[in-house]
């Protein structure tokens, strides 16, 4: 493999551990807090987790070692979307496994959680790892969106860990995958199979985040990466005074990842779903609202901007997500043969006119064509419209086109409007972890082999005071039960993490609504710049702005 010149510098990087975690092994003792809770629907998730549920919270401190020594056989599974970072995870697992007796064993389960369920895996050594060593992507062993969810997949899981005689698991995962990793904690548990289990939390998503996990790995670099690329859009932007620039980012449902990057390069106009659905906004008022902004820069001679569009907006719209779900009933089972073997488009729109509520007829009037159409193209496994597939960007730009274009005739606009579109998601996904990120993900590892060494389970690897120096950070774990609640999925109730949506009573979004308008009709934009991985701490080491407001 030939190598840039970063990635063999960033090879010799030391991630910075939490002051606790500093001593060496030997000199980490547990701390533990008071029994916990769930945060909803207590009597309900206790029954389901009898083995796991209400174990204290546990805070890593300096002091002697009271742990069993014991050989420790772990394996490593990487779940869902890449997140930069993931690589230091597995690194930190390995170097304090290791530090803690060489004899340890570390197995990387291969492409996700298939891999435990086909006992496909490698086991690291340190050329192998050393190969990975502060680099972005999941690579290492690679990653895949098979659930662990069923007995059947768990007694699979527990025959491969007693083959290779393996005592813990540790998942690295959103908020589904460290739900999975609760329910198998407590299968294990419930068992008596004697293997633990630990999740990591990840998504550039941000959306796996309570009073107790400050943030998931993998958020600070992508908003980074893609706050630059925001930023030298705006620049250019601003050089060439021609064009308006319709930016998509990533993050599936939350709009934390759009809210962070507009708190970074202050563009006019940022959506944010949670507020959408709050106002019960509709595709009209969203547009009006975008219009004015371009009318009224126009008007001071500024017929250029940025408007920043979260990739999950769509659903958060109440006449739109009405209008996806009756599609998703129109085409159901075989009507959607039917469907598609109607030979022109007219005929189409003509079935869909008569297969769906006069209402949604409206809405769906109101989109252009090109995305009319894409809702029809792909579906996802169970039929359903992929909206994330649904180019919000370009649908809200059109309609901005065309109201545009009707207040030309009225008389009340007289500048010019030209759209250019831009996607930021894959972009941002497997970039050289930030120093935040590089930190935090080996903390999490390393934090995540002392928890197994304590003998936990069910916990989740927490380290917190994230927006302090990591001197200060404070690591320990909390019981994954504690951030549960019983959500409707598929028809059925059942035990699921909070997924965190952006609070609009939060500081971030409150800065942000209170400098919005003003960022509308100027042009105040910020230009980060690309992640610095060496220099000062100030420009190197700098968490989100989402932290740094949270934690003022
Ligand atoms: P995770 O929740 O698994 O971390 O993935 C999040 C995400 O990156 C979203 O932002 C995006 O919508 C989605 O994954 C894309 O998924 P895929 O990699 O399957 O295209």
């Amino acid at each position: 493999m030939k190598l840039s010149p970063l990635q063999t510098a960033r090879y010799q990087y030391q991630p910075k551990l939490p002051g606790m975690l500093r001593n060496g092994v030997s000199e980490i003792c547990v701390e533990e807090g008071e029994p916990t809770q769930s945060v909803a629907d207590q009597e309900k998730i206790r029954e389901l987790f009898p083995n796991t549920y209400g174990k204290k919270e546990i805070v890593f401190k300096k002091g002697k070692n009271t742990s069993k020594a014991g050989k420790q056989v772990v394996g490593v599974i990487l779940s869902g979307g890449q997140a930069p970072g993931g690589h230091n995870v597995i690194c930190g697992l390995y170097d304090a496994l290791k530090t803690t007796n060489k004899d340890n064993v570390l197995y990387g389960f291969k492409n996700g959680p298939i891999g435990i369920l086909n006992d496909d895996y490698v086991v690291f050594d340190d050329e192998f790892i050393n190969e990975y060593r502060n680099t972005g992507g999941f690579d290492i062993i690679g990653s895949g969106r098979t659930k662990l969810e069923t007995e059947e997949q768990f007694e699979v899981a527990a025959e491969v860990c007693r083959r290779h005689g393996i005592n813990a698991i540790v998942i690295i995962g959103g908020d589904d995958s460290n739900t999975n990793a609760a329910v198998l904690a407590e299968y294990f548990a419930a068992h008596k199979t004697g293997v633990q289990v630990i999740g990591c939390p990840k998504t550039i998503d941000g959306d796996l985040k309570n009073d107790d996990i400050e943030c998931s790995f993998g958020f600070d670099t992508a908003t980074k990466t893609y706050s630059e690329l925001i930023g030298n859009i705006e620049r250019d932007a601003n050089s060439a005074k021609k064009y308006w620039h319709f930016i998509k980012v990533m993050g599936r449902s939350a709009s934390h990842v759009a809210l962070e990057c507009a708190l970074q390069t202050q563009p006019n106009i940022c959506l944010v779903g949670e507020e959408v659905a709050a106002k019960k906004m509709s595709l009209n008022e969203i547009a009006e609202y975008i219009t004015d902004s371009v009318a009224n820069r126009a008007a001071r001679g500024m017929n250029f901007g940025v408007a920043i569009i979260p990739e999950g907006i769509v659903e958060f719209i109440p006449e739109f997500s009405v209008l996806i779900a009756e599609i998703n009933e129109l085409l159901a089972g075989a009507k959607a043969d039917e469907f598609n073997a109607l030979p022109t488009w007219q005929e189409k729109y003509e079935f869909i006119e008569k297969g769906i509520t006069p209402e949604s007829m409206k809405v769906f009037a109101l989109l252009p064509q090109g995305i009319q159409q894409q809702l029809f193209l792909e579906r996802d496994p169970h039929g359903n419209v992929q909206v994330s597939l649904i180019e919000s960007e370009k649908l809200f730009s059109a309609l901005v086109k065309e109201k545009l274009a009707q207040r030309k005739k009225a008389g009340t606009f007289k500048g010019k409007f030209s759209a250019q579109h831009h996607f930021f998601g894959y972009e941002g996904r497997c970039a050289f972890p930030s120093n935040f990120d590089a930190d935090y993900c080996y903390s999490l590892g390393y934090n995540a082999s002392m928890l197994i060494l304590y003998g936990y389970t069910g916990y989740l690897s927490k380290v917190s005071n994230l927006s302090k120096p990591a001197e200060q950070w404070v690591a320990g774990g909390m019981p994954i039960t504690k951030m549960m609640n019983i959500e409707r999925r598929n028809g059925k109730d059942k035990p699921v993490i909070r997924k965190a949506l952006v609070e609009l009573d939060g500081k971030p979004f409150q800065y942000f609504a209170a400098h919005r308008e003003q960022w509308a009709v100027e042009t105040d934009f910020v230009y980060p710049g690309a992640i610095q991985y060496y220099g000062p701490a100030e420009v190197c080491d700098a968490t989100t702005r989402t932290l740094a407001l949270e934690k003022e």
